[in-house]
């Protein structure tokens, strides 16, 4: 019987990228638990395999070795039991070192840990100074285990020699396979680090987005840089509010992804730069591979397909591909279709009924210049993601962590920093109630707006989208969306509260009442009281305006998938999609 790469997918991914990585030399320790990963490994004529039996001096001779090899990494593999533990002297020497090490520590399922079943150990946390990174490869059922899996391979093996590096360490599940018919490894996504010393990939493809998530206001000197960029490139800028970006080739790109009775060719770009941290945007774009640029280093794979991590700042990344030549070669194809196809959505936009959409579409665009713009997640940044904003105006959202907690407190700390300025706030009422307290502050002062659009519940759960919708609407008040509570829409309640505190209250039920209140809470001078408008709205027609703009243009095959859906239900459609790939 012929022996090759073993069917154990956490093996292969393994495999895979040590040699993708240019990682050659394997230090083999004898067991069970670790034997999918080693025969493989030892039939296999790219690796040069030597073999301890003693773990501990194992790792003492990986140290010897890479450092004689002039950095070169040196791969451990042992068993269950406690061989591991034996690794930790060598490794503390390499991590005072920084000597590259990977440490493959092979493991049963993470359940037996403390049930008495033998050899289970628990390598889930490590001491700080035996490695610069330690991942958990959990046994790969789905294609997101794979996924996640291949991201934290490639991310351990980036950190042997990012800020200095060290030794790594990967803990990996087996499936205790005897199949070794595997002659070829399947594929795997190899991402690759790019620091300003290297060089750059080039640039082939046609087009090129840029995607800017969550970012400080961009420098007028970057956005003179993407904007020389995406002119060499064919380039445009996708954005939300919070990318902060307003240079010449920025698209909101929320209207047009998402249309879900037709998926515009334009969300499918061949190479996506991806800068800024955690978006709320939820743009749901289709790039063939992405290029993360940020001095992190880190891949940040929320597009789940990043190839390139480019360890630097932005203006560094823009400044290298324009490699000093004038802008000339003007090519800006791309961004005209996302604009064309942009304005045909918004001039066909329908009235919506009286909800946090129709007030953003009423005023967004009428902020005072200069003022700055604090938005709840979900329903808030989705709603005001439709519509653009001045130019002058910057953006925030809580977006780090994605609580409803501190949206106010937030507002209110901004607030201190420029007390010139005008600080708009947009939360709901779950929100506002929970962080109440921060507008009573006594350094509170006369440069706030906030309106509180006031639906008496969590909203986001009654949208007909929302996963929370299927229950329908008086099940879905019960708990998941905490209908009722603080006065339950209560006309006075707020009022009182906020008057007392020396605001100013405005409010409105209706489109007639806000367009009365709006112009003076959109006043560009300050007014002798910091400002709260409430609104009242009502679930089903926040609901309602949702679809109206999620719906504004379609495609045969579009509302084809869409009426699918409708009979299908949710798990239907997974069912047939299964199907379908079989
Ligand atoms: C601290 C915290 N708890 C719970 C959540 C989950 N959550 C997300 S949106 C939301 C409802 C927010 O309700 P509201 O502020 O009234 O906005 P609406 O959806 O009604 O517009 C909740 C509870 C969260 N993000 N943060
Ligand atoms: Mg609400």
């Amino acid at each position: 019987m012929e022996f090759y790469y073993s069917a154990d997918k956490n093996a292969q991914i393994i495999v895979s990228l040590l040699k993708a990585h240019n990682i050659r030399k394997v230090i083999i320790s004898p067991g069970t638990t670790n034997i999918s990963f080693v025969a493989s490994v030892q039939n296999d004529p790219w690796f040069t395999a030597y073999s301890a039996a003693d773990e501990r001096s194992a790792a003492y001779m990986a140290c010897g070795m890479a450092a004689e090899s002039g950095g070169e990494p040196v791969v451990l593999s042992c068993t269950g039991a406690t061989a591991s533990r034996n690794y930790l002297p060598a490794l503390t020497e390499a991590f005072y070192r920084k000597l590259p090490i990977v440490a493959l520590t092979a493991t049963l399922h993470e359940g037996r840990l403390g049930q008495n079943f033998p050899q289970a150990i628990d390598r889930r946390c490590i001491a700080s100074d035996v490695c610069v990174m330690s991942v958990q490869l959990p046994i790969v059922h789905t294609e997101e285990d794979l996924w996640a899996n291949n991201l934290k391979v490639n991310s351990a093996l980036l950190a042997l020699h990012r800020n200095g590096g060290g030794p790594v360490h990967v803990n990996w599940c087996t499936e205790s396979s005897r199949d070794y018919s595997i002659k070829v490894l399947p594929p795997q996504r190899v991402i690759k680090s790019v620091s300003v010393r290297d060089a750059f990939p080039p640039i082939t493809v046609d087009r090129v987005a840029i995607f800017i998530g969550a970012h400080q206001p961009v420098s007028e000197r970057l956005t003179a840089l993407i904007d020389h960029f995406c002119e060499k490139y064919n380039g445009i800028v996708l954005c939300d509010q919070t990318s902060n970006y307003r240079g010449k080739y920025r698209i909101l790109g929320n209207l047009v992804t998402y249309q879900e009775l037709c998926t515009s060719s334009l969300v499918n770009m061949p190479l996506l730069i991806y800068i800024g941290n955690v978006s709320g945007a939820y743009m749901k774009l289709q790039p063939a591979s992405v290029w993360r640029v940020n001095p992190d280093g880190e891949a940040r794979d929320c597009f789940k397909c990043v190839k390139f991590v480019f360890a630097m700042e932005e203006s560094e990344f823009f400044e290298r591909y324009i490699d000093g030549e004038a802008a000339e070669k003007k090519k800006t194809t791309y961004f005209e279709a996302w604009q064309v196809e942009h304005r045909a959505i918004l001039e066909k936009l329908p009235e919506v009924p009286f909800s946090n959409i129709w007030a953003a579409k009423t005023i967004a665009n009428q902020l005072p210049a200069g003022s700055v713009l604090h938005l709840g997640i979900l329903n808030y940044l989705r709603s005001w993601n439709f519509f653009e904003t001045p130019a002058s105006v910057t953006v925030y959202a809580n977006t780090g962590g994605f609580g409803i907690d501190g949206d106010v407190s937030s507002l209110v700390g901004a607030s201190l920093v420029h007390p010139e300025k005008l600080y708009f706030g947009v939360v709901g009422d779950l929100a506002f109630f929970y962080d109440m307290n921060s507008i009573g502050n006594r350094h509170v002062s006369n440069n706030i707006r906030l309106m509180v659009v006031n639906n008496g519940r969590g909203t986001e759960f009654r949208n007909y989208n929302h996963a929370g919708a299927i229950f329908g609407a008086q099940e879905t008040d019960r708990f998941v969306a905490a209908a009722g509570h603080y006065g339950n829409q209560s006309p006075m309640l707020l009022k009182h509260y906020v008057q007392d505190l020396g605001f100013e209250y405005l409010s409105a039920k209706n489109k007639t009442e806000f367009l009365n209140v709006k112009d003076r809470f959109l006043a560009t001078e300050k007014t002798e009281k910091p400002m709260l408008l409430e609104l009242f709205t009502d679930s089903a027609e926040e609901s309602e305006a949702l679809k109206s703009v999620n719906r504004i243009q379609s495609s045969a095959s579009g509302t084809a998938k869409q009426l699918a859906k409708n009979v299908l239900g949710h798990n239907g459609v997974v069912a047939l999609k299964k199907l379908i790939k079989k």
